[in-house]
C-alpha cells in the first residue's frame, strides 16, 4: 500500500481514491460522478433557491461547500469536487459572465486584439476568485476523513471556445475560426488561460485541493497537428507547472472525446489519470490507455436517467474491464438534471455489493 512518510513513520493512505490515483488496484474502485453535485438533488435546488442564482452560489463559499458536500453525505462517495464553474476563470480575467435560465452560459467575447489587450494579467484572477479559495478551506474542515477533495479549472482550449463564441457552440466554429484567422491573437489567449489555470490550481492547492482535475471537454474537435498544438501542450505545460511546485498532487486530464488521442496522453503530459468519455469502450480503453496507468470513467450518463437492468449490467461490465489495473468508476461526461437519484444508488450497490 503506498504511505507517504512523515518524521521517520510511514502514513498509511487510507482514501481509496488516492489509492488509485498511486496506483494500485482495488477490488471495488473509488467512485464519484461528474456534476454530482448539481439540479438532480432537490436538496441542490433548495440551496441554489436560498443564493439568488448559480453565480451568487459559486461565491459564496458556505453554501457553496453546502451544495459540494451533500451529494458526499447522500451517497458516501469516494471523492468530493469542488462546487465553482469553469467559466469563473474569464471573468476574473475581466470578461462578462452570465446564466440565461434554460439556455447556459453568455460571455462577452474576445475575438481582437483589442479584446484581448482589455483583459486583466494572469495574476489578477485571486481577487474574484478568492471565495473560491474560501470554500476550499471549509471543505477541508468539513469532508469526511475517507473523502478525497478535488479541485478544478477548464482546460485553456475549452475556456478559450466559450470566451471567442461568448456561449456553448455544438462545433466551436468561432474558436476554430480565431486559432486559423488570427493565430497570433489566439496563442495570446491561450498563453493568458494557461498561466492563470497554473495559478488558480495552485490556490487551491495551497487552500486544501489532495487532487486536481483539467476539464477539457471540447478537445474532441481538435485534430492531428492542431489536438497537440491547444489540448496536449497546454496539459503538459499545467501539469508540469502544478507538479513543480506541488509534485504530491496528482492529476485527472479529461481530454473528452479525444478518441484515439487517449493513447499516450497520460504520459506525453505526465498526468496521473485519464478521465475517458463514453465513446471509447472500456474494453479498448483498458487495453491501450490504461496500460499507461489509472483511468476513469466511463458510463454513459443516460443511464442515469433511463435505470434498470441495463444500468446494473453495464456498471458491472465497466468495473470488470477496468479490474486488473488502477480504475476510479465515473461516468463519461456529468450527470444530467434529469437523472433519478435512485439510479445513483443501483449503480453504487452494484460497483459495492
Ligand atoms: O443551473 C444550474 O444550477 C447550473 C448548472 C451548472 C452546474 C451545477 C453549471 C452551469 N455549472 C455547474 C457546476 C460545475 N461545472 C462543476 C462543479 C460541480 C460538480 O461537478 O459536481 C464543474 C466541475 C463544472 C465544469 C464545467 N462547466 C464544464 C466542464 C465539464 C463538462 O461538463 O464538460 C463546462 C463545459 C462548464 C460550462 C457550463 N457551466 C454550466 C453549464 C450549463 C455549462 C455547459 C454549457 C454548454 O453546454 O456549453
Amino acid at each position: 500500500m503506498p504511505g507517504r512518510r512523515l518524521a521517520g513513520t510511514v502514513m498509511v493512505e487510507t482514501k481509496k481514491l488516492m489509492r488509485a490515483l498511486a496506483g494500485e488496484v482495488q477490488a471495488v474502485p473509488p467512485v464519484w460522478l461528474m456534476r454530482q453535485a448539481g439540479r438532480y438533488l432537490p436538496e441542490y435546488k433548495a440551496t441554489r433557491a436560498r443564493a439568488g442564482d448559480f453565480l451568487s452560489l459559486c461565491y459564496t463559499p458556505e453554501l457553496a461547500a453546502e451544495v459540494t458536500l451533500q451529494p458526499i453525505r447522500r451517497y458516501g462517495f469516494d471523492a468530493a469536487i469542488l462546487f465553482a464553474d469553469i467559466l469563473l476563470v474569464p471573468q476574473a480575467l475581466g470578461a462578462d459572465l452570465w446564466f440565461v435560465t434554460g439556455e447556459g452560459p453568455r460571455l462577452s467575447t474576445v475575438t481582437s486584439r483589442a479584446d484581448f489587450d482589455a483583459l486583466k494579467p494572469a495574476d489578477a484572477i485571486h481577487e474574484t476568485l478568492a471565495p473560491v479559495y474560501e470554500t476550499v478551506r471549509i471543505l477541508t474542515r468539513e469532508l469526511p476523513d475517507e473523502t478525497a477533495l478535488i479541485g478544478f479549472a477548464g482546460a485553456p482550449w475549452t475556456v478559450a471556445t466559450y470566451m471567442t463564441a461568448g456561449r456553448g457552440t455544438p462545433d466551436q466554429a468561432p474558436a476554430h475560426a480565431l486559432r486559423e484567422g488570427e493565430p497570433a491573437v489566439f496563442d495570446a489567449l491561450m498563453a493568458r488561460l494557461t498561466e492563470a489555470t497554473i495559478d488558480y490550481l495552485s490556490m487551491q492547492i495551497e487552500a486544501g485541493a489532495e487532487v486536481v482535475k483539467l476539464f477539457d471537454s471540447w478537445a474532441g474537435s481538435l485534430k492531428g497537428e492542431a489536438f497537440a498544438r491547444y489540448a496536449l501542450e497546454p496539459a503538459k505545460t499545467i501539469i508540469g507547472a502544478v507538479k513543480a511546485k506541488h509534485p504530491e498532487i496528482p492529476v485527472i486530464a479529461f481530454p473528452r472525446e479525444a478518441g484515439e488521442r487517449y493513447v499516450g496522453f497520460a504520459k506525453a503530459t505526465g498526468a496521473d489519470c485519464v478521465a475517458l468519455d463514453n465513446s471509447v469502450s472500456a474494453e479498448w480503453a483498458a487495453e491501450n490507455v490504461q496500460v499507461d496507468g489509472c483511468v476513469q470513467g466511463n458510463l454513459d450518463p443516460r443511464h442515469m436517467v433511463t435505470g434498470g437492468q441495463p444500468l446494473i449490467d453495464e456498471t458491472k461490465r465497466i468495473k470488470a474491464a477496468f479490474s486488473k489495473g488502477p480504475h476510479i468508476f465515473n461516468l463519461g461526461h456529468g450527470i444530467t438534471p434529469e437523472a433519478d437519484p435512485e439510479n445513483v444508488h443501483a449503480m453504487l450497490e452494484a460497483i459495492r455489493g
